[in-house]
């Protein structure tokens, strides 16, 4: 796009006012400032009056989403994101961006802008915070040059935006060191055609302050660019759904600030090893669907801030190490369908606040005990279905948890209907198939709150071979 040309782009703009509580109670607007905002507002279609407040007569610093600074006077932050893509308004306007230099928030994000992103963009040199992310690829950037213009910029959100073209991204963001938050998820980024090429295995990150990075959804090549991992300030790092492949990069572990870390959705294979424990402020760690196999490394047990480990679907194996029971902030741990053998460590019995435990289509084997369950007191969900394992527990057992779903399906449970599930009150959905029960269904158990029941391929007789109620 030219420079000098008129700009002229129609952007569709979605409103919904977030308006901020903490006006300014004596700066009053600057009239070129308010005069902008009236003409950025003409051209405005806004159906549901969300700018009514925006009247001549008002001091703009007063209107809804206009934030002015309150020694200045200066607007400084317009809030027009909207969580609703469904209502559009039409702007086109070029002095907007002129008039508003002093403007540091930005928030359109949602707001269903289309076409290019105007580079007059760039002219908001004041700016901290810049969100323009949208739901859809209506958006695009043919060249990122402007985004230098933003030499103070600190939070950078484009997730969205078809960024394909727009083939210097990196090394324009490389100009911006103030940067402490990118959000480029859905960009279409493609580090493979970029002109970097391998080189951005040399490549120097200048943003070093960086805390937040999300590229996820993107194509930044088979292995993880190396500059990401000298970025020792990230807390929160996103690569999901990419196409890294092999295994994990001994680099990774130099990210001992990460508290979240999520690689799910990529073709990572090699094992999880030991230097795992680097990482111990990890929140988070979600590494679904991926090709990791071995055995989970005992050392996941000294991350002891972890409240959320996702390993399903990928083909670990051995049995879980008993230190997973000094998770004691673990909330979700889902491990399903995977290859995992042996029998639930006893230590499993000191996870207070695991409410998820989710470790169906395992090979797991052996006894369960009361033991292992009656601490789990925050336990809601446990499905472990396609497990043989084996549920050893006194007839007189009145478990302390309350499930609300349970899956036993293909353990060892019979040959009596098991009469401690009567204990159970907010028991939801029940999955006894296959179990090897040979019984009839006890009379309490048509007055349960259930309403997913499967008890088939067992010998149910007596009132009916129910397989499933709902
Ligand atoms: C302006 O001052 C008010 C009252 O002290 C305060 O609540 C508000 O946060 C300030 N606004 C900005 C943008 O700093
Ligand atoms: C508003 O202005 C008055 C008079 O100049 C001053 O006394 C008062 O402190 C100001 N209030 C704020 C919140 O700045
Ligand atoms: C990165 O920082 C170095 C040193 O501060 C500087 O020389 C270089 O020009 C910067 N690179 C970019 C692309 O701005
Ligand atoms: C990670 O740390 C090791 C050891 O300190 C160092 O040799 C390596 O270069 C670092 N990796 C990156 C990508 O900075
Ligand atoms: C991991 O994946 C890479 C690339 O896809 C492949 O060459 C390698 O053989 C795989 N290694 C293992 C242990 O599966
Ligand atoms: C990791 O946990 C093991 C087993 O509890 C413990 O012996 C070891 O000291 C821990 N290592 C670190 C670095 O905390
Ligand atoms: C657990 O993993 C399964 C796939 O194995 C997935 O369908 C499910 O959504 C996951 N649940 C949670 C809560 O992560
Ligand atoms: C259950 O909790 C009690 C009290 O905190 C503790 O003494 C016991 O060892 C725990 N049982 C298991 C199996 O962890
Ligand atoms: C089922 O619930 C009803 C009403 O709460 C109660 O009267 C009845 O005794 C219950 N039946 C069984 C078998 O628990
Ligand atoms: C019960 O578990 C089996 C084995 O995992 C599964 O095939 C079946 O669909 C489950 N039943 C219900 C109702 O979810
Ligand atoms: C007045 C001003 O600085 N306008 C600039 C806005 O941005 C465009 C594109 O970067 C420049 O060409 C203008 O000079």
């Amino acid at each position: 796009m030219d420079g000098s040309t008129h700009f002229s782009v129609f952007l569709l703009v979605a409103i919904i006012l977030h308006c901020s509580s903490s006006k300014t109670v004596n700066a009053t607007c600057y009239a070129s400032e308010k005069q902008a905002l009236m003409d950025f507002k003409k051209d405005l279609k806004d159906p549901h009056g969300r700018l009514s407040s925006w009247i001549h007569d008002v001091d703009c610093c007063k209107w809804e989403g206009v934030v002015c600074s309150n020694r200045s006077g200066r607007v400084i932050q317009l809030h027009l994101q909207s969580p609703d893509p469904e209502i559009y308004v039409v702007a086109e306007g070029d002095e907007f961006f002129w008039s508003l230099r002093s403007l540091r928030y930005l928030d359109l994000s949602g707001a269903g802008f289309q076409g290019m992103v105007p580079y007059q963009l760039g002219n908001l040199s004041s700016l901290r915070t810049l969100s323009i992310g949208g739901h859809r690829f209506d958006l695009q950037v043919d060249n990122l040059q402007w985004l230098a213009g933003l030499s103070n910029l600190e939070h950078l959100d484009m997730s969205g935006v078809d960024l394909s073209t727009a083939s210097n991204w990196l090394e324009v963001i490389n100009t911006i060191p103030s940067l402490v938050e990118i959000h480029l998820s859905s960009c279409q980024l493609d580090l493979s055609s970029h002109h970097l090429g391998r080189d951005t295995f040399v490549f120097h990150a200048n943003f070093s302050s960086l805390t937040v990075l999300d590229l996820s959804r993107n194509f930044l090549g088979h292995l993880i660019p190396r500059w990401i991992f000298g970025l020792t300030a990230l807390a929160s790092l996103d690569l999901s759904e990419n196409w890294f492949e092999g295994p994990l990069s001994r680099d990774l572990w130099n990210l001992t600030s990460l508290k979240y870390l999520d690689l799910s959705f990529n073709h990572l294979n090699g094992s999880l090893p030991n230097e795992l424990i680097h990482l111990n402020n990890l929140i988070s760690l979600n590494l679904q669907e991926n090709h990791l196999n071995g055995p989970i490394p005992s050392t996941v047990g000294n991350c002891t801030k972890l409240e959320y480990l996702s390993l399903n679907d990928n083909a670990l194996s051995g049995s879980i190490p008993s230190n997973l029971g000094k998770l004691s902030s673990l909330q979700l741990w889902n491990v399903s369908h995977n290859k995992l053998t042996g029998t639930l460590p006893k230590s499993l019995g000191q996870l207070f606040k695991l409410e998820e435990l989710i470790i169906f289509d395992n090979l797991m084997e052996g006894v369960v005990s009361e033991s292992h369950l009656d601490n789990l007191t925050a336990l809601r969900y446990f499905d472990a279905s396609g497990n043989s394992l084996t549920l050893k527990v006194s007839a007189s057992w009145t478990p302390r948890v309350q499930f609300e779903v349970l899956g036993l399906s293909s353990w060892k449970l019979g040959p009596q209907f098991p009469t401690w599930i009567r204990s159970q009150k907010f028991l939801q959905y029940l999955n006894l198939s296959f179990t090897g029960i040979l019984d009839t269904i006890p009379p309490w158990f048509f007055n349960s709150s259930l309403d997913i029941v499967d008890l088939s391929h067992n010998q149910i007789h007596g009132k009916s071979s129910i397989a499933i109620l709902s």
